[in-house]
């Protein structure tokens, strides 16, 4: 694909499309990084205020959980971290991927009209295919959350051969999708507005809203799932999300287990 320099992500483009008040201020613009979240990570221990965003056009040590790599093709996708510093701590660090998945699947719907699925714990797919996922990672020190870095992958551009090998069968983009060249700049600051709504009303009415329009969106809610936890497999049925964001298995005739991290099979 020929890139258009008129829609490389710059600081500049981003602060003309913002129409957030803290979210996506200051801007870290990079051609090239190891990992967003990396370098965020260094600039919230120094200090960095909430709404901090870093970018990048290329990630070379894109991450994802347990030390999984995350695939971040040059100007193919949105790859980028915030920093949120909550006050209220009743406010558990846990749930934030929720706040962040429900904003980047409306934004999705938003533009492509397409309605995506949430993937417990923070995977979001569009027919059948990862198109986004989500690392956040905080620090809790002196009995408080000091910051939260929620990273986020969102293939936007990509063709089929844009993806390794491995991945071209479980992988897609909104491109991909909908045959449709989004313009990036735009597609970040329509998530960074609805992740800011979002915030606000985790401050007024909790997580409760979000949790629920989350549920709304996983189509595995209430079925019956097999949930991997390293050497482990558990099958049962997806009951509900507790309030900590950690998922409900009812296990025939052992009850209710509580999954606080795994992968979900399909
Ligand atoms: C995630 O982990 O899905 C979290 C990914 C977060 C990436 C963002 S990019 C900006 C920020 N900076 C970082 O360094 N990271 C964050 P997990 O649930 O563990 O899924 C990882 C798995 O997804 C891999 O093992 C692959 O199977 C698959 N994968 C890797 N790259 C992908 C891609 N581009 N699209 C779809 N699936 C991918």
């Amino acid at each position: 694909m020929i890139m258009n320099l008129k829609n490389l992500i710059t600081a500049d483009r981003i602060e003309a499309m913002l129409q957030t008040k803290r979210l996506g201020r200051p801007i870290f613009a990079f051609w090239r990084i190891g990992s967003t979240n990396t370098f965020a990570r260094d600039q919230a221990m120094q200090g960095a205020p909430e709404g901090t965003l870093v970018i990048a056009e290329e990630q070379t040590r894109g991450r994802g959980r347990m030390n999984r790599s995350w695939e971040s093709a040059c100007c193919r996708g949105l790859w980028f971290s915030i920093i949120l510093r909550p006050v209220d701590n009743s406010h558990r660090a846990g749930l934030y991927p929720y706040l962040v998945g429900v904003s980047v699947a409306h934004t999705i719907e938003e533009v492509t009209g397409l309605r995506p699925a949430l993937k417990w714990p923070n995977d979001i797919l569009i027919n059948g295919h990862k198109c986004c996922g989500i690392l956040a990672e905080a620090d809790f020190s002196n009995g408080r959350i000091q910051y939260i870095i929620l990273g986020i992958g969102l293939n936007v551009l990509h063709h089929h051969d844009d993806f390794s090998h491995s991945l071209k069968h479980e992988a897609t983009s909104l491109f991909l999708e909908t045959h449709l060249h989004f313009d990036r700049v735009q597609l970040l600051a329509n998530i960074l507005r609805k992740m800011e709504h979002q915030y606000m009303v985790v401050q007024t009415e909790g997580f409760e809203p979000i949790l629920k329009e989350w549920k709304q969106r996983c189509p595995w809610l209430h079925k019956k799932i097999t949930v991997n936890q390293g050497d482990q497999w558990l099958e049962g049925f997806f009951q509900d999300l507790d309030s900590d964001g950690c998922l409900l298995l009812r296990v025939p005739k052992k009850g209710i287990h509580k999954i606080v991290a795994g992968d979900l099979q399909n």
